[in-house]
């Protein structure tokens, strides 16, 4: 409940402060926290202006704007978006996020680099300084199926640690829950989660590039110098907004 409420003050921070009756073409991140974005899009009645889009970051993104009655925009129709508003898994001192816990983080790139504005929504346990520090499963990466174990060799050598120091997995290819065999991306790839030493990650950007070179790599769950602002529920019912 209390992170439930604190993702809603968020979220409810964010659209009142980013979209305006001036947005038309507004992308919806994936995640558990861009429910309450949407709610507040409806509740304010922004769907009464019919000629503004609400653009999908995925399947889950793409069901909540259709059940929430707002009108579903095509990507390929839309090559500037005026604001995207998206959730994270954990949030730097810099606003450089790691993105992916969704498996959602090759669309959710494109339109938040297609977004004039970008805002990042999230409750207090994203709100870190190091990326790495609470989010330990390993930075969330897309590959090509046919690359998955090539790909794994190379972030084992670029020093990916097979297991964490509490014995939890490290570098592990992401495997589905009541589904045989790997989670697939809504792109028909693999996600490959990749921890790496805090030294590593204090360089969010030379990582981000290193990885991203790595063929077979189709997007990685890093997203550096991208952010315009990022807003914190707090347990106490207040709100952080960082810019
Ligand atoms: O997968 C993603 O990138 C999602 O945006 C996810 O990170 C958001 O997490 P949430 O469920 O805590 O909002």
């Amino acid at each position: 409940p209390a992170v439930e409420a604190a993702k809603r003050l968020a979220a409810f921070a964010a659209v009142d402060r980013h979209i305006g009756l001036q947005h038309k073409v507004i992308g919806i991140g994936s995640g558990s926290t861009v429910p309450y974005v949407v709610d507040r899009i409806v509740a304010q009645g922004f769907q009464a202006n019919k000629d503004r889009v609400f653009l999908p970051t995925g399947f889950q993104s793409k069901e909540l704007i259709i059940k929430a009655g707002l009108t579903l925009g095509d990507v390929d129709q839309y090559a500037r978006i005026d604001v995207t508003i998206d959730g994270a898994d954990e949030v730097d001192n810099e606003l450089n996020s790691i993105k992916g816990g969704g498996a959602c983080q090759l669309r959710e790139k494109v339109l938040a680099e297609a977004a004039d504005t970008w805002v990042i929504v999230a409750d207090y346990r994203k709100n870190s300084h190091i990326l790495g520090t609470t989010w330990t499963q390993g930075i969330p990466i897309e590959v090509a199926p046919f690359a998955y174990a090539k790909v794994l060799t190379n972030l084992s050598q670029m020093g990916s640690p097979s297991k964490l120091p509490n014995n939890k997995p490290g570098l592990t290819l992401r495997m589905g829950k009541m589904k045989a065999g790997p989670v697939v991306s809504d792109n028909g790839n693999f996600i490959i989660d990749a921890p790496f030493p805090e030294e590593m990650m204090k360089d969010p950007v030379g990582l981000l590039h290193k990885i991203k070179m790595l063929t077979g790599v189709v997007e990685v769950g890093l997203f550096c110098n991208m952010a315009k602002a990022a807003y914190f529920g707090n347990e106490d019912g207040s709100v952080l907004a960082r810019v």
